[in-house]
């Protein structure tokens, strides 16, 4: 009974898998950091439990740390090995710029640095003349990198040489590991990937050319969809190699659509806001409901570069769904747009009090400032604050109305505002 239950729930809510992600390779700049050298060292240096700086949600689990090696990957469970293969079932929630048999000889080393501000904050590991096969083999510049609140993942490749004995990966997998649990690259003009046969054989540097940039976006598929959070900034977003994930009865074919979630708090209108770019022409789809949901409302009022809002009256306390994508067929030669979404502002209104008294020891007659009794007032909304008339007080036991005669009634952060009669 418990396991039938228990097939139900998982494949009612299917984990994310690295195959889910996006793929996609474009032309970039390489810039070196300069941050803390990793005490990953030598012939298959490995430092563990690194902090990201940020919370890192990878194939729908949420990390806050890294363990790094000198063969060229970082992973997040488990333990590491210079045999390289991204269908492995044993090494895996790896991220690999580069897995094979590298090696520190001494002037190479791994470094790591967190960097910007909250929420855009960006891990960068770098690996720094690292010899690419073992010692023999030529210097290589590489890093990885890690995207708060998108959780995109980047390969970005610098200066690379002509590598010796060399049989590397280059992708990532997911905690189950095998065939469909991976992404594994194979550098070309036009890079190709496969997320059932690795290429665990990369033998040359040949494509790897300076600021050549490798992106994995998670939001692809609904089950990674990226949280919103309401009234935060807009986040830009990327449909790069974006595949269709359903079909839609909004505007064009979603042909390249990308996910993203949110749960409402009170219960009132929404306001979902796309801005595309120059040749990003959105259509916005709101749904509810698990993945990969029902139609809500849709949006596809302007062309590129326009804004699209969609504005819905929305339970509380409910996850929705939004998908995005351009209206043309084929991926868009720009890819970005930035999303936000905003609840309605609402009139403030009383929802409940309570007394604290911090202080139980009597006040002396003549004492100014001691506190008699606190009371904490909460509202909702944030529209026309209240406004406070009168306060009832009463007392008990020995206490009588008329010893507190004098005292002051003070409100923070504003401050005191008369006397109590
Ligand atoms: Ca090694
Ligand atoms: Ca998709
Ligand atoms: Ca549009
Ligand atoms: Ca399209």
């Amino acid at each position: 009974m418990l396991s039938i239950l228990f097939l139900g729930v998982s494949t009612f809510l299917r984990a994310q898998s690295a195959a889910d992600y996006a793929f996609s390779s474009s032309a970039g700049t390489y810039s070196a950091i300069s941050g803390t050298t990793s005490t990953a060292t030598g012939d298959d240096g490995t430092e563990t439990g690194i902090s990201i700086g940020f919370t890192f949600t990878y194939c729908g689990t949420a990390y806050t740390t890294f363990n790094v090696t000198t063969n060229g990957h970082i992973y997040f469970v488990g333990s590491s090995t210079y045999t390289n293969d991204l269908a492995s079932t044993t090494y895996k929630l790896l991220i690999a710029p580069l897995w094979d048999d590298l090696y520190d000889d001494g002037s190479s080393d791994v470094q790591y640095i967190t960097a910007g501000t909250s929420p855009n904050r960006i891990l960068t590991v770098q690996w720094r003349n690292i010899r690419w096969n073992y010692s023999t083999g030529g210097q290589q510049n590489f890093q990885v990198k890690l995207y708060e609140t998108t959780n995109v993942v980047q390969f970005v490749y610098g200066t690379m040489s002509t590598p010796s004995l060399a049989s590397a990966s280059i992708g990532i997998n997911d905690a189950t590991g095998g065939s469909g649990h991976f992404i594994s690259i194979t550098p070309a003009s036009s890079p190709t990937f496969s997320t059932t046969t690795a290429n665990n054989s990369i033998s040359a540097s040949t494509y790897l050319t300076s600021g050549l940039t490798y992106t994995f976006i998670p939001n692809n598929n609904c089950v990674g969809a990226t949280t919103l959070t309401i009234g935060a900034a807009a986040i830009t977003g990327n449909v790069a190699g974006a595949t269709q994930s359903t079909t839609s009865t909004c505007a064009a074919t979603p042909d390249e659509d990308v996910w993203y979630k949110f749960t409402t708090s009170a219960a009132g209108n929404h306001t979902i806001t796309v801005v595309g770019s120059a040749s990003f022409d959105a259509v916005v789809e709101l749904l509810s409901g698990s993945c990969n949901g029902t139609n809500v409302a849709c949006a596809d009022a302007t062309a590129n570069s326009g804004t699209e809002t969609i504005t819905s009256s929305l339970a509380a306390a409910t996850t929705y769904l939004v998908r995005v994508w351009d209206y043309g067929m084929g991926q868009p030669s720009t890819t970005t747009f930035t999303i936000k979404v905003e609840a309605a502002a609402t009139n403030m209104t009383y929802a409940s009090s309570t007394t604290t008294q911090t202080n139980t020891n009597p006040i002396p007659q003549g004492t100014t400032n001691s506190e008699i009794i606190g009371i904490q007032i909460v509202t909702a909304g944030n529209l026309n604050p209240l406004s406070v008339t009168s306060f009832t007080v009463n007392a008990s036991g020995t206490t009588s109305v008329s010893d507190i005669s004098n005292a002051k009634i003070e409100s923070t952060p504003k401050s005191r505002t008369g006397n109590l009669g």
